[in-house]
Protein backbone atom coordinates (compact mmCIF):
# COMPACT_ATOMS: atom_id res chain seq x y z
CA UNK A 1 0.00 0.00 0.00
CA UNK A 2 1.35 3.53 -0.61
CA UNK A 3 2.31 5.56 2.04
CA UNK A 4 1.53 9.74 2.35
CA UNK A 5 3.39 11.61 4.58
CA UNK A 6 1.49 14.61 5.24
CA UNK A 7 1.02 17.85 7.09
CA UNK A 8 -2.54 18.99 7.41
CA UNK A 9 -3.88 22.07 4.31
CA UNK A 10 -0.39 21.97 3.04
CA UNK A 11 0.87 20.94 -0.20
CA UNK A 12 0.16 17.12 0.61
CA UNK A 13 -3.52 18.20 0.52
CA UNK A 14 -3.05 18.11 -3.49
CA UNK A 15 -1.44 14.14 -3.18
CA UNK A 16 -4.44 13.53 -0.47
CA UNK A 17 -7.40 14.30 -2.66
CA UNK A 18 -5.57 12.80 -5.95
CA UNK A 19 -5.25 9.75 -4.14
CA UNK A 20 -8.92 9.78 -3.44
CA UNK A 21 -10.07 10.25 -6.72
CA UNK A 22 -8.36 7.74 -8.16
CA UNK A 23 -9.56 5.30 -5.81
CA UNK A 24 -6.07 4.13 -4.67
CA UNK A 25 -5.29 2.17 -1.26
CA UNK A 26 -3.07 4.12 1.06
CA UNK A 27 -1.62 4.88 4.48
CA UNK A 28 -1.90 8.45 6.00
CA UNK A 29 1.65 9.19 7.89
CA UNK A 30 1.20 12.03 9.60
CA UNK A 31 4.30 14.83 9.38
CA UNK A 32 3.20 17.97 11.55
CA UNK A 33 5.08 20.89 10.06
CA UNK A 34 3.51 22.40 13.61
CA UNK A 35 5.22 20.22 15.40
CA UNK A 36 8.71 19.97 12.75
CA UNK A 37 7.96 16.97 11.91
CA UNK A 38 9.63 17.45 8.50
CA UNK A 39 12.93 18.11 10.44
CA UNK A 40 13.21 15.00 12.11
CA UNK A 41 16.39 12.85 10.89
CA UNK A 42 13.41 10.07 10.51
CA UNK A 43 11.70 11.97 7.96
CA UNK A 44 15.00 13.11 6.38
CA UNK A 45 15.89 9.98 6.10
CA UNK A 46 12.61 9.22 3.58
CA UNK A 47 13.13 12.88 2.04
CA UNK A 48 15.91 14.66 2.23
CA UNK A 49 14.28 17.87 1.17
CA UNK A 50 12.38 18.34 4.60
CA UNK A 51 9.16 18.88 3.11
CA UNK A 52 5.62 17.69 2.25
CA UNK A 53 4.86 15.54 0.71
CA UNK A 54 6.48 12.45 -0.19
CA UNK A 55 4.75 9.71 -1.43
CA UNK A 56 5.94 6.08 -0.81
CA UNK A 57 4.63 3.82 -3.71
CA UNK A 58 4.11 0.08 -3.76
CA UNK A 59 7.59 -0.56 -5.02
CA UNK A 60 9.04 1.36 -2.25
CA UNK A 61 10.25 4.68 -3.77
CA UNK A 62 9.94 7.71 -2.52
CA UNK A 63 8.24 10.81 -4.43
CA UNK A 64 8.69 14.23 -3.40
CA UNK A 65 7.20 17.35 -5.36
CA UNK A 66 3.76 17.62 -5.86
CA UNK A 67 3.29 17.59 -9.40
CA UNK A 68 5.68 13.86 -9.53
CA UNK A 69 2.96 12.73 -7.08
CA UNK A 70 0.37 13.72 -8.96
CA UNK A 71 1.51 12.37 -12.27
CA UNK A 72 2.33 9.11 -10.45
CA UNK A 73 -1.22 8.76 -9.27
CA UNK A 74 -2.84 9.40 -12.33
CA UNK A 75 -0.71 7.35 -14.83
CA UNK A 76 -1.16 4.54 -12.50
CA UNK A 77 -5.07 4.74 -11.85
CA UNK A 78 -6.02 5.41 -15.65
CA UNK A 79 -9.74 4.83 -14.54
CA UNK A 80 -9.45 7.72 -12.30
CA UNK A 81 -9.32 10.04 -15.86
CA UNK A 82 -7.13 12.88 -13.70
CA UNK A 83 -4.37 12.44 -17.07
CA UNK A 84 -5.43 13.57 -20.31
CA UNK A 85 -3.96 10.23 -21.93
CA UNK A 86 -2.92 10.01 -25.28
CA UNK A 87 -3.92 13.98 -25.98
CA UNK A 88 -0.09 15.45 -26.38
CA UNK A 89 -1.91 18.96 -26.47
CA UNK A 90 -3.54 18.32 -23.08
CA UNK A 91 -0.92 16.65 -21.80
CA UNK A 92 1.28 19.27 -22.17
CA UNK A 93 -1.31 21.74 -20.67
CA UNK A 94 -1.73 20.01 -18.05
CA UNK A 95 2.86 19.93 -17.25
CA UNK A 96 2.71 23.52 -17.72
CA UNK A 97 -0.14 24.64 -15.24
CA UNK A 98 1.62 21.73 -13.04
CA UNK A 99 4.65 23.98 -13.31
CA UNK A 100 2.97 27.31 -12.80
CA UNK A 101 1.44 25.96 -9.86
CA UNK A 102 4.63 24.81 -8.22
CA UNK A 103 6.61 27.91 -9.00
CA UNK A 104 4.83 30.62 -10.30
CA UNK A 105 1.67 30.29 -7.62
CA UNK A 106 2.97 27.97 -5.07
CA UNK A 107 6.80 30.36 -4.79
CA UNK A 108 4.66 33.33 -4.53
CA UNK A 109 4.44 33.12 -1.33
CA UNK A 110 7.85 33.83 -0.32
CA UNK A 111 7.56 37.49 -1.29
CA UNK A 112 4.57 38.43 0.18
CA UNK A 113 0.71 39.69 -0.35
CA UNK A 114 1.75 41.24 -3.30
CA UNK A 115 3.03 38.58 -5.18
CA UNK A 116 0.60 36.21 -3.99
CA UNK A 117 -2.02 38.52 -5.47
CA UNK A 118 0.52 39.23 -9.11
CA UNK A 119 0.55 35.27 -9.39
CA UNK A 120 -3.37 34.82 -8.83
CA UNK A 121 -4.01 37.53 -11.80
CA UNK A 122 -2.38 35.73 -14.02
CA UNK A 123 -4.12 32.01 -13.01
CA UNK A 124 -7.19 34.17 -13.29
CA UNK A 125 -6.27 35.66 -17.23
CA UNK A 126 -5.21 32.17 -17.75
CA UNK A 127 -7.97 30.17 -16.12
CA UNK A 128 -10.87 32.54 -17.60
CA UNK A 129 -14.18 30.91 -19.59
CA UNK A 130 -12.81 27.39 -18.44
CA UNK A 131 -14.60 24.95 -16.10
CA UNK A 132 -11.47 23.36 -15.42
CA UNK A 133 -7.94 24.05 -16.92
CA UNK A 134 -7.61 22.12 -19.40
CA UNK A 135 -11.08 21.57 -20.56
CA UNK A 136 -11.64 18.40 -18.69
CA UNK A 137 -10.96 17.84 -14.94
CA UNK A 138 -7.75 17.02 -13.97
CA UNK A 139 -4.59 16.73 -11.79
CA UNK A 140 -3.81 20.31 -12.81
CA UNK A 141 -7.15 21.11 -11.40
CA UNK A 142 -5.99 19.39 -7.73
CA UNK A 143 -2.35 21.41 -7.96
CA UNK A 144 -4.55 24.78 -8.91
CA UNK A 145 -6.65 24.43 -6.49
CA UNK A 146 -4.76 23.55 -3.24
CA UNK A 147 -2.62 26.68 -3.27
CA UNK A 148 -5.52 28.82 -4.35
CA UNK A 149 -7.59 28.00 -1.46
CA UNK A 150 -4.70 27.93 0.99
CA UNK A 151 -3.06 31.48 0.53
CA UNK A 152 -6.33 33.34 -0.95
CA UNK A 153 -7.25 34.15 2.83
CA UNK A 154 -3.53 35.90 2.94
CA UNK A 155 -4.19 38.45 0.98
CA UNK A 156 -6.66 41.38 1.82
CA UNK A 157 -8.89 41.61 -2.04
CA UNK A 158 -12.36 41.76 -1.81
CA UNK A 159 -14.88 38.50 -3.70
CA UNK A 160 -15.26 39.23 -7.32
CA UNK A 161 -11.56 39.75 -7.59
CA UNK A 162 -10.77 36.79 -9.33
CA UNK A 163 -14.22 35.39 -10.44
CA UNK A 164 -12.76 32.70 -12.68
CA UNK A 165 -10.44 31.38 -9.56
CA UNK A 166 -13.54 31.21 -6.89
CA UNK A 167 -15.73 29.20 -9.13
CA UNK A 168 -12.79 26.76 -10.14
CA UNK A 169 -13.04 26.73 -5.64
CA UNK A 170 -16.03 26.05 -5.67
CA UNK A 171 -16.49 23.46 -8.38
CA UNK A 172 -13.00 21.82 -6.58
CA UNK A 173 -15.18 21.82 -2.84
CA UNK A 174 -18.22 20.53 -4.34
CA UNK A 175 -16.13 17.51 -5.69
CA UNK A 176 -16.40 14.16 -3.06
CA UNK A 177 -13.00 13.42 -2.89
CA UNK A 178 -11.92 17.30 -1.84
CA UNK A 179 -14.29 16.98 1.13
CA UNK A 180 -13.26 13.75 2.18
CA UNK A 181 -9.65 14.58 2.23
CA UNK A 182 -10.17 17.85 4.01
CA UNK A 183 -11.98 15.99 6.76
CA UNK A 184 -9.81 13.38 7.16
CA UNK A 185 -7.19 16.10 7.52
CA UNK A 186 -9.25 18.30 10.13
CA UNK A 187 -8.22 16.07 12.72
CA UNK A 188 -4.64 16.57 12.32
CA UNK A 189 -4.58 20.11 13.50
N1 LIG B 1 7.83 22.42 -4.46
C1 LIG B 1 7.36 21.54 -3.42
C2 LIG B 1 6.86 22.39 -2.27
C3 LIG B 1 6.59 21.57 -1.04
C4 LIG B 1 6.48 22.48 0.15
O1 LIG B 1 6.92 23.65 0.14
N2 LIG B 1 5.93 21.93 1.22
C5 LIG B 1 5.80 22.72 2.42
C6 LIG B 1 4.37 22.67 2.93
S1 LIG B 1 3.28 23.49 1.80
C7 LIG B 1 6.71 22.15 3.48
O2 LIG B 1 6.81 20.95 3.64
N3 LIG B 1 7.38 23.03 4.23
C8 LIG B 1 8.20 22.63 5.31
C9 LIG B 1 9.48 23.37 5.40
O3 LIG B 1 9.81 24.12 4.46
O4 LIG B 1 10.17 23.23 6.42
C10 LIG B 1 6.26 20.64 -3.93
O5 LIG B 1 5.64 20.96 -4.95
O6 LIG B 1 6.05 19.57 -3.33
Amino acid sequence: MMKLYFSPSTSSLATHIALIEAGAPFELVPTLLSKEDQKTPGYLAVNPEGKVPALVTEGGQVLSQVAATLYYIAKKYPKAGLWPEGDLEAEAQVISWLSFAASTMHGSRAHGPEAVSAAFAVAEKKLAGREWATGKYSIADIHIFRVYWRFRPSIDAPKGTYPALEAHEARMLARPAVRTAMEAEKKYG
